[in-house]
């Protein structure tokens, strides 16, 4: 199994990030990456590669031009008004009743185009995220050329990331670029397991209306989690991909028992949509020590996660979401793809 992984990444590195009514250091930092990536060299799971550059084309199937020529031109933007000292963050929403006109000011447009204060844009945001797209269509590009298993070791990650929306660290929604380079290099049906703890509200966005495309999700109950304003059960598609988006929404505090019920729900309505390949947006803040989330996987769960991809017998992407207790991030993201491509136990690593 190829992975896929580009440097490009660490041009974005958020000086801070806003949570919980302050300014904190972010949880989505390059450190990230980097600890996936050693442990799936230590894993010895298979070769890893760069990316090949795909340009703005295949992002334009799953996003707006217009969201796309503004995260291009962001940073530019803001530094023209505000210098180069901050990050560039929105601070007013069109809500309920506002117009929804885009505005021209940078500061307008950044709240525009996204729907949370949690996501900065800094000087390399633009670049490390269309690398981070790339990196997800090359792994697709795997998959078109028969090889079962690709690992898009993607940063920043995209589920959030909806036509014309940013938010929840992503910017550029790297599955659903995924999918869609699936279906038009030529397969017929695309299934999207979504087991990252937040729900995939982008990916719901982009494939809303599309019977080819099926979505599924496992997260947090929106009432009680991010992004708090979708993934309810009763959010199925709409025209064509009515009973297309499959949302499981689970409480705080789910561990491994109900958590693994609601996946074989899931994987049962994938097995059912018989797709020709499948496209895991893999979080691993479903970790009991997760900094940020609230269910209680342990290590031991992820293998076992790999294993129940491994038997939907489908090419399967795996593209790397969030997860931030970094302690462990590594070791449990090659867990899941040891359990997918059938190594039982990591190598012994010479000291
Ligand atoms: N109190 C991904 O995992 N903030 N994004 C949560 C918690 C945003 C997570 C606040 C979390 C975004 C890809
Ligand atoms: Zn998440």
């Amino acid at each position: 199994m190829q992975t896929v992984y580009s440097l490009r990444h660490h041009r974005h590195h958020a000086r801070a990030e806003l949570i919980d009514g302050t300014m904190r250091p972010p949880h989505e930092r390059p450190e990230r990456a980097e600890l996936v990536l050693r442990a799936v060299e230590a894993a010895a799971l298979g070769p890893v590669v760069p990316p090949t550059e795909h340009g703005l084309g295949p992002l334009a199937r799953v996003h707006d031009e217009r969201f796309l020529a503004f995260l291009a031109e962001a940073w530019g933007e803001w530094i023209a008004e505000h210098g180069t000292e901050t990050d560039a963050l929105g601070l007013a929403w069109p809500t309920r009743r506002f117009t929804q006109r885009e505005p021209h000011a940078i500061d307008g447009r950044l709240s525009y185009f996204s729907f949370d204060a949690g996501s900065p844009i800094m000087a390399g945001t633009a670049e490390a995220v269309f690398a981070s797209a790339d990196v997800a269509l090359t792994g697709a590009d795997r998959l078109l050329a028969g090889d079962p298993h690709a690992f898009a070791l993607c940063r920043p990650p995209g589920h959030h990331a909806g036509r014309d929306l940013y938010g929840g660290y992503c910017f550029v929604n790297n599955a659903a670029a995924a999918a869609q380079a699936l279906r038009d290099g030529g397969l017929e049906r695309v299934a999207v397991v979504d087991v990252d703890y937040h729900h995939g509200n982008g990916t719901q966005d982009v494939f809303w209306d599309r019977g080819d495309v099926l979505v599924t999700s496992l997260h947090g109950d929106p009432r009680q989690e991010y992004p708090y304003f979708a993934g309810y059960a009763d959010e199925r598609g709409a025209g064509a991909g009515e009973d297309a988006n499959v949302n499981f929404p689970l409480p705080w505090g789910t561990g491994a028992t109900r958590w693994f019920e609601a996946l074989d729900q899931a994987l049962a309505r994938v097995r059912a949509f018989t797709p020709e390949a499948v496209v895991v947006s893999l979080g691993v803040d479903t970790f009991r020590h997760d900094p940020i989330s609230r269910f209680e996987l342990d290590a031991g769960d992820y293998p076992v996660l790999g294993a129940r991809l491994a038997d939907l017998d489908v090419p399967t992407l795996v593209v790397l979401e969030g997860g931030y207790a970094v302690e462990a991030l590594g070791t449990n993201v090659a867990g899941v793809l040891r359990g997918l491509v059938g190594a039982e136990s990591p190598p012994r690593q010479p000291e």
